[in-house]
């Protein structure tokens, strides 16, 4: 009896037994499908970004200038935004909106200069907490190392087109080379030996091309100084209908861009050339003077070594010859002329490098699949004028500056050929880029996710205007501080400091920004109502007087 009771149980057990690991292997089964379900259903992210890249300068927002079949790629295999724009048009604080999802008078990266506060949280942070691989390479332009990236080799600052010096996790290291072609060589060679196959990735891949002083490698160099390029309809702008901040910018292609620095004069040349250099003296709207760019010209051409220097050397003869022998003859109109052609000739010789690496990187994500689950971003920090209005540089809430490229890639998401007319911004990346990897945006971010409409989903969108606020004044350029809203149809901005005064731009009926309509009878109610959605949206984004009046505090 005993005994039997015992087989019996023994049998029983043995049966539970059973059960017990049929049911942890379906469990362990059932565990381990999700969780690889999960990490491939995540997308992969690959952030591009050029520093100061105009949507002029793309040819699937405007053919006129350049080809950038590239780039276009992206375009035309996913979505386009005509209407992204940044919420201060000025480098690092710009990529501080990015990292952080906040407008800068929250996050504290006003300007150029100010600190990061690295206790932030930034994205790539949240997606290193929640799995992926994260890595950065080329201009970051803070003061401080990246946080929240596994990798990295970031340019000290600026950095350099020649030759450049990298910072990196371990150790910084200098890279013979031209700077797109390294940047782009350090992000393959990241795919190719570091990648973990077993999580999903987020690579910022952040270019330092087309940024002033624009060198070109040697080759593009050549091609492009051979090739002529149409003037803007305002080049030769007056600003007659405009306020004292344009009127007073430094930044005109005529009086204040640099022949040596800019425009590639050898200082040798500018020595010989005597007496035209008080011309190239200019006095500043504060009485002082201002000179060309000391060393500007040997501070990146100095870098280069004898073998690049003699490349260099073909077409850096070519425009010293031309100079000499045309410019002691030439009116202003003619200056202007010759400036904006050899202003266009290197910018546009930076891009197409710049095009040319970013399809080898394209190249690669289709050789290897990964471009099936890649979300491929392509933006610039800010856009910049191309000669319009008789400028470079960029900093102001006008169009040229105040937009800027945006177009997203991504398989079986976005269906190719989409493009939006939405209001969007770089304040919406972070928030776009989380949803997309199914991780939740802290709630104080401030922007939107673009999700919707990349999903051609238009109907749950909803903001229709934007807010902008730049602070850099006095510096550079002398871009006057200013903060405003800007819809479709109409932009309002409030320039202060040292002035007190409203513009207002007609979007549609004055596409050029010539006129500011802000005192015009016929504008009244716009302005009523504007006026007010400022105000209301000030007060959304938590900005106000008083903190405008505490960054003034810290500048000084
Ligand atoms: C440098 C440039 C300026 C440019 C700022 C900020 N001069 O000072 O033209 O506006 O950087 O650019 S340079 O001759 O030294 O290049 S930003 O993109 O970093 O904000
Ligand atoms: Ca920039």
């Amino acid at each position: 009896m005993l005994k039997s009771i015992l087989i019996l149980n023994h049998k029983r057990l043995n049966k539970m037994k059973k059960i017990r690991s049929i049911f942890l292997l379906l469990l362990i089964f059932t565990f381990s499908c999700t969780t690889n379900d999960q990490s491939q259903d995540r997308p992969n992210i690959l952030f591009i970004m050029s520093d100061d890249h105009a949507y002029q300068a793309i040819s699937a927002y405007d053919d006129r200038l350049i080809d950038t079949p590239n780039i276009d790629r992206i375009a035309n295999e996913g979505i386009i935004f005509n209407n992204a724009c940044v919420t201060n048009s000025i480098c690092a604080p710009s990529r501080a909106v990015i990292l952080t999802g906040k407008h800068s008078h929250l996050n504290g990266k006003i300007d150029n200069h100010s600190p990061f506060d690295t206790t932030q949280v930034t994205f790539p942070q949240l997606f290193k907490n929640a799995g992926y691989q994260t890595a950065m390479y080329g201009k970051l332009h803070f003061g401080n190392n990246p946080k929240g990236v596994d990798d990295f080799l970031i340019l000290p600052g600026q950095g350099d087109y020649i030759n450049p010096k990298f910072l990196g996790k371990d150790k910084d290291t200098v890279i013979t080379g031209y700077v797109s072609d390294v940047i782009t060589d350090l992000t393959l060679d990241w795919f190719k030996t570091k990648r973990d196959e077993d999580k999903p990735f987020l690579m910022m891949y952040l270019h330092k091309a087309p940024h002033r002083a624009w060198w070109p490698s040697p080759e593009k160099f050549a091609e492009f100084y051979e090739k002529k390029f149409p003037e803007p309809e305002t080049l030769f702008d007056d600003y007659s209908g405009r306020g004292t901040a344009a009127k007073t910018a430094e930044m005109n292609i005529l009086t204040h861009m640099q022949y040596m620095h800019d425009s590639k004069v050898r200082p040798s040349t500018m020595e010989e050339m005597g007496d035209v250099q008080p011309e190239i003296v200019y006095v500043r709207g504060d009485g002082t003077l201002m000179r060309p760019n000391a060393g500007g010209f040997n501070r990146p051409f100095g870098r280069a070594n004898e073998e690049q220097k003699k490349k260099y050397d073909v077409t850096l003869d070519k425009i010293n010859k031309d100079f000499k022998e045309n410019w002691p003859n030439m009116d202003d109109k003619e200056k202007m002329q010759w400036k904006f052609q050899r202003y266009m000739q290197d910018y546009l010789a930076t891009i197409s490098s710049v095009d040319d690496n970013v399809g080898r990187v394209l190249d690669y994500l289709e050789e290897s699949g990964l471009d099936k689950n890649t979300i491929v971003i392509y933006t610039s920090d800010q856009g910049f004028y191309l000669g319009e209005h008789g400028w470079f540089d960029k900093r102001f809430i006008y169009d040229e500056s105040f937009k800027t490229p945006l177009m997203i890639r991504w398989p079986n998401e976005i269906k190719p050929g989409t493009t939006s007319e939405e209001m969007v911004q770089n304040l919406d990346f972070a928030q776009t880029f989380l949803e997309a990897a199914m991780i939740d945006a802290p709630s104080d971010m401030q922007g939107e996710s673009l999700m919707p409409l990349m999903k051609g989903d238009k109907d749950s969108w909803t903001r229709d205007a934007v807010y902008y606020h730049y602070y850099e004044y006095p510096s550079v350029h002398m871009a006057k501080r200013h903060y405003g809203i800007v819809n479709k149809e109409y932009k309002l901005a409030h320039f202060y400091y040292d002035i007190n005064e409203w513009e207002l731009y007609d979007r549609i009926n004055d596409p050029n920004e010539m006129n500011n309509v802000y005192g015009d009878p016929k504008y009244s109610d716009i302005v009523e109502k504007l006026t007010q959605d400022l105000i209301d949206m000030r007060f959304k984004y938590k900005d106000s007087e008083e903190l405008d009046q505490s960054f003034i505090y810290k500048r000084k």
